[in-house]
């Protein structure tokens, strides 16, 4: 998969994807990945990304040429662009895994106060959200859509960890998990999971799952 990001703050993206899966799905060539500066797609001596709204307000817009220039410069022919702004689509993991399908996605992060509506028209297939908060730009949503697409990318993970994410997947949270020592400061791992028992492992860890699920998450379960 290629994926390139569209922002005026590139070396914001200098870090989070350069580690750990991410990175290693960029080494193993499963994903391209391309950070690009919008203002490379100006023509005056400024740079100039942003200009003021019509019919007045507050706040300034990100320009239109650039975005159109820096958009149809990059576009192949089965490109997905993707706006990211706090009143699109609320990303979720069966989005990641739509988008995962894709061979070419372009990432546009918004800045300023967002998006002339010419841009949607004309260029976005889709507008994401990660979540009800407002952000000061992009950046971060492209990089949590990044990072959450990667990993699902076929051959990123390893088979021990695709497995365990698709139980994870099934529509509840993770039971609770302990590792050495059985007791550590008074606190002891409960007896069922010393007991060697599997069965009885099993049916513990569906009822702590339900548990914390109707506890933490009960919107999961309707
Ligand atoms: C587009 C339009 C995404 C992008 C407006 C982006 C949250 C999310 C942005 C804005 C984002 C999310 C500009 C509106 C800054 C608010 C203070 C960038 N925020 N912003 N204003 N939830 N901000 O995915």
């Amino acid at each position: 998969m290629k994926i390139d990001v569209l922002t005026l703050f590139p070396a914001m993206f200098a870090g989070p994807l350069d580690e750990s899966i991410v990175r290693r799905a960029r080494e193993a060539r499963l994903l391209e990945l391309k950070i690009h500066n919008l203002r490379d797609w100006t023509h005056d001596r400024h740079k100039t990304v942003d200009d003021k709204p019509f019919g007045g307000g507050p706040g300034m817009l990100l320009k239109v040429e650039p975005l159109f220039e820096a958009i149809e410069s990059l576009q192949r022919e089965k490109t997905k662009v993707i706006l990211f702004s706090p009143g699109g689509r609320k990303f979720d993991q069966s989005i990641a895994r739509e988008l995962a399908q894709q061979e070419d996605l372009i990432l546009v992060c918004g800045s300023y106060e967002g998006f002339d509506e010419r841009v949607r028209e004309a260029l976005a297939d889709d507008e994401l959200s990660i979540g009800d908060y407002v952000l000061t730009n992009g950046a971060l949503p492209a990089m949590v859509v990044i990072d959450a697409v990667a990993r699902l990318l076929p051959g990123v993970l390893g088979d021990d960890e695709s497995s365990h994410d698709e139980s994870f997947s099934h529509g509840l949270l993770e039971y609770p998990q302990y590792t050495r020592p059985s007791e550590f400061r008074g606190m002891k791992v409960p007896e069922v999971l010393l007991s060697g028992n599997h069965a009885e492992i099993e049916k513990w860890r569906r009822e702590q799952a339900k548990l914390r699920t109707e506890r933490q998450r009960p919107d999961l379960l309707k």
